[in-house]
């Protein structure tokens, strides 16, 4: 990823590979065997997310969301990434994440209020971001973006704990 490394950029990077190394090492439990803990989501062309909704099962232990930016263009034209907040944070949180600049993607990854984020990606390339399910909780109102300046408001959706 072509950002400048400095110490933020590498936490995110270890961030990142570190939730990728926890879901490959992820063992489901038999109560969660049968329950998707995990969904894949494209940052699509147009400022567009494919999924407007993801439900998370209480049955999970943790939940693994996989993107896949399905464009063309490099992050720093037309980046996407997956930020997970409560709904009534994301508007503090994409005012931080701006402040923060592309050299952090965006993210401030030292903001308790961001639940999961992915690194942001260029087209053609994939992350994953896997978070504990006990983050969140019943009847609180989730929702995720991309914090790529100018797409947060067309490309959110909503998160939602329940089967
Ligand atoms: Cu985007």
């Amino acid at each position: 990823m072509p950002i400048r490394i400095t110490a933020a950029a590498a936490l995110l990077a270890a961030f990142c590979l570190n939730g990728q190394a926890q879901h490959a090492h992820a063992v489901p439990s038999s109560e969660a065997a049968s329950t998707a803990c995990e969904t894949t989501i494209e940052g699509q062309p147009g400022k567009r997310f494919s999924l407007a909704e993801i439900r998370v099962s209480p049955r999970c232990d943790t939940f693994t969301v996989h993107l896949v930016h399905t464009g063309k263009k490099p992050w720093q034209q037309a980046g996407h990434n997956w930020v997970l907040a409560r709904s009534a944070d994301i508007d503090a949180v994409i005012a931080d994440g701006l402040r923060a600049g592309p050299e952090h993607a965006w993210v401030d990854h030292s903001d308790a209020r961001v639940i999961a984020a992915t690194q942001m990606l260029s087209g053609g390339e994939h992350a994953s971001v896997t978070f504990p399910v006990a983050r969140l909780r019943q009847g609180e109102s989730y929702t995720y973006f991309c914090s790529y300046p100018s797409h947060a408001l067309p490309m959110r959706g909503r998160l939602v704990l329940g089967d």
